[in-house]
């Protein structure tokens, strides 16, 4: 049977949600980037304010991708984007171990309201300094049940198998 699936993409500051978006989406992207202010040495030069909307078409499955923002400023757009949502992909920079707390928390808020499946995709594996998904695992203390796949947001492949798990997962 085909399905619509609202999937959300969320995850910690830089973590790399909309690049995720932005490679697997069959349609462009509507993204909400805006420049960072006051910008640090080395930092990335845009941040999502709103959402990522991307959408892709995956065996019967027609998946809703909703990206949202990493920063708890913008925070409000996290119970609306999570709305009605089917499955949930939280992205962590595996090579930042220092944003794993936010992520265990962004992961509790989202999923208490509404339990559904999730996938945590470990991402930046093509770094060198990219923790592994089990350890990434335990740094966020999931239970062992709990899906931990590496991810390279950049590549297609990666993204797609990230996904093709969690539709997998819902019923
Ligand atoms: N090497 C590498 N870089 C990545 C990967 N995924 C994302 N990046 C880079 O990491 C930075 C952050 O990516 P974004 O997609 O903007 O991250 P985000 O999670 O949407 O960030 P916010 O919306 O600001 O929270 C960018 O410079 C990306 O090019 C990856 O798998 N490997
Ligand atoms: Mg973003």
């Amino acid at each position: 049977m085909p399905r619509i699936l609202k999937i959300v993409v969320t995850g910690p500051f830089s973590a790399g949600k909309s690049l995720f978006v932005k490679t697997i989406s069959d349609i462009p992207v509507v993204s909400t980037e805006r420049k960072i202010s006051l910008r640090e040495k080395g930092m990335k030069p845009q941040t999502t304010v709103a959402m990522d909307y991307g959408r892709v078409q995956l065996g019967d499955d027609v998946l809703h991708l909703n990206g949202t923002p990493g920063q708890a400023r913008f925070d409000f757009m996290w119970e609306i984007l999570g709305r009605e949502m089917h499955g949930l992909v939280m992205v962590v920079d595996a090579t930042v171990k220092e944003s794993f707390d936010d992520a265990r928390t962004m992961l509790d808020d989202m999923l208490s309201p509404r339990p559904v499946p999730f996938v945590v995709a470990a991402n930046k594996q093509d770094r060198d300094d990219a923790l592994h998904p089990d350890k990434v695992r335990k740094a966020l203390a999931l239970d062992r049940h709990a899906l931990v796949m590496p991810c390279v947001a950049s590549r297609k492949t990666s993204v797609k198998m990230v996904l093709s798990q969690l539709a997998e997962m819902i019923q």
